[in-house]
């Protein structure tokens, strides 16, 4: 199953997941462990709506993501043979994002990741390692925030992963949020809407 692109309307500040892969460097290992587990909310102990949910309280739920892999995470084939992996997301429309949510699988999870934009590199980000989480069937997301970007597509290269050389790396989910305009955004609207609506008075009172 490959989920449809998409474009949609995306809240200030909400959570949302990429609408689909748009390429994978070092596949799939096997058709329970396809890429899409990581953006279509399987696993998750409590779901979000995309683009509507609210980002942080979300996270403040701590939703975390089952240890079961089959039909939930993302697996590449043991020993891929090209290092590093890419996977490029493709978010569906063109948005501006600020932070990444990721449940990092708990045993060949990722580890030094660089996320690239369309306008370049948005950060390098040390994931960190849930393999504790075993015993718990279930492991929690990291978040990692950066500098805002415009951008429809998201790269993420893995240098390295959590389990040893390059075995099979793995991801349980991720997702992103939108950027909050800032409030010069909104006075500078306002603004404008004084503005209008000034002239429109002054309109007024010479009928
Ligand atoms: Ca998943």
């Amino acid at each position: 199953m490959a989920l449809a692109p998409y474009s949609h309307a995306v809240a200030p500040g909400s959570i949302f997941s990429p609408a689909s892969i748009f390429s994978n460097n070092i596949g799939n290992a096997g058709f329970n462990d396809e890429d899409f587990r990581m953006i279509d909310h399987s696993g998750l102990s409590t779901n979000f709506v995309n683009g509507v949910t609210d980002f942080n309280t979300y996270l403040t739920g701590n939703p975390t993501h089952t240890i079961l892999s089959n039909f939930n995470e993302w697996f590449a084939p043991f020993n891929p043979p090209i290092s590093p992996g890419v996977i490029i997301f493709d978010l569906g429309g063109t948005y501006t994002i600020d932070a990444m949510a990721i449940w990092n699988e708990e045993s060949g999870g990722v580890k030094d990741i660089a996320l690239y934009g369309d306008l370049g590199l948005i950060g390098n980000f040390l994931i960190n390692s849930n393999y504790s989480y075993l015993s718990s069937g279930s492991y929690p997301a990291q978040v990692v925030t950066f500098t805002p970007m415009t951008t429809q597509y998201v790269a993420l290269v893995m240098n390295s992963v959590w389990a040893n050389a390059w075995p099979s790396p793995s991801i349980g989910e991720l997702a992103f949020r939108s950027v909050i305009p800032e409030p010069a955004t909104y006075a500078s609207f306002l603004g404008i809407g004084s503005l209008v609506g000034l002239r429109a008075l002054k309109r007024f009172k010479r009928s």
